[in-house]
């Protein structure tokens, strides 16, 4: 058994959160997720708010256990969906790319958990202070949008900042690393590169093959000003590269990008387009049921616990 506060405040059973991944995280891996004891995210991206509503209704007819909703501050469509998982009463919702703090009201009157995603020590107080419930404190090893500071300094900082629990997220995706999380004060992990693998998962099959394929340097960070994306290597990132080079504006550089992570999510197009995954594809060596990733991170982490033992007296 491994148990933690955020098991407890969230009706989970193990530690083990799953990333609300824009155009991957659907309905049936959330659903797969949470029945198998950890907490299922769907991941709202910018899709319109009736979409997101059916995959919340598709993940209430598969399991009677708790799940989340991710809402990315960048949609266009934030205030409707904030109107959605509050009519939906959705138990948890995750936030990312922004400042939910203008819509805690509301979601904490419909008696929803919020737990936000920050990369930074500043927004993990503000949010705190501001009554959240958790935090997830995200490092640069992460896929997609990413912020400045790595996982291992970040979430210590976080965890000293705050008094609210702190999950780790960012290059996790084994028992090692759920401990090495545990160990840095952290109360629980998120992972979404290691479910994108999931058998659960409806992403486009090269998508998986892809993160299968990759190796320890095969990932990329991209983007400019302060708005930086981690995808794997490919012929999309290596035009953006040239662009950058003979210094390509930025709209021409944010041009580039649009559509491209539905592009490789669900058309398959893995070479033109961006296949969002973290520095922990790597250690990502199949496709297994969602509750078999589980159970084969928890045994993991508890052998790993018992072998630290040996480095006591
Ligand atoms: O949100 C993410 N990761 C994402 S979102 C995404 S969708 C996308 N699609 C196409 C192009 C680009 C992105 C892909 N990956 N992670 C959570 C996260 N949030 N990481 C960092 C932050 C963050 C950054 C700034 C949270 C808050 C924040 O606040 C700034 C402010 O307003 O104070």
């Amino acid at each position: 058994m491994l148990h933690t506060e955020i098991c407890d405040l969230l009706g989970i059973t193990y530690p083990i959160l799953q990333g609300g991944m824009a155009w991957i995280a659907t309905g049936e891996l959330a659903a797969a997720v949470s029945e198998a004891g950890g907490l299922g995210i769907i991941g709202a991206g910018s899709a319109p708010p009736e979409e997101v509503r059916k995959e919340i209704l598709k993940v209430k007819e598969r399991t009677e256990k708790p799940f989340g909703v991710n809402l990315y501050y960048q949609s266009p469509y934030i205030e409707e969906l904030v109107d959605v998982v509050c009519q939906e009463k959705v138990p948890v919702v995750t936030t990312g790319a922004g400042n939910p703090g203008k819509h805690l009201p509301r979601l904490k009157a419909a008696g929803i958990k919020v737990i936000p995603v920050v990369a930074s020590v500043a927004l993990a107080k503000r949010l705190a202070k501001a009554g959240v419930d958790a935090l997830i404190a995200e490092g640069m090893e992460c896929g997609g949008h990413i912020g400045e500071i790595a996982t291992m300094p970040l979430v210590p900082q976080v965890v000293d900042a705050v008094s609210i629990p702190v999950i780790a997220a960012g290059g996790i995706a084994d028992g090692r690393g759920l401990v090495a999380a545990l160990a840095l004060g952290a109360a629980g992990i998120q992972m979404g590169t290691r479910f994108i693998c999931a058998t659960e998962c409806q992403v486009h099959p090269r998508y998986k093959e892809a993160i299968l394929k990759a190796q320890d340097r095969d990932t990329v960070v991209t983007g400019f000003s302060g708005h930086y994306v981690r995808v794997l290597k490919n012929k999309l990132t290596r035009q953006y590269e040239e662009m950058a080079a003979r210094g390509a504006s930025p709209e021409e550089i944010e041009e580039l990008g649009i559509g491209k992570l539905r592009l490789a999510a669900v058309e398959g197009d893995v070479e033109w387009g961006s296949v969002m995954a973290g520095q922990s594809s790597a250690l990502v060596k199949e496709i297994k049921p969602a509750a078999a990733i589980i159970r084969d991170i928890v045994e993991e982490a508890l052998e790993v616990i018992k072998g630290l033992q040996r480095f006591t007296s």
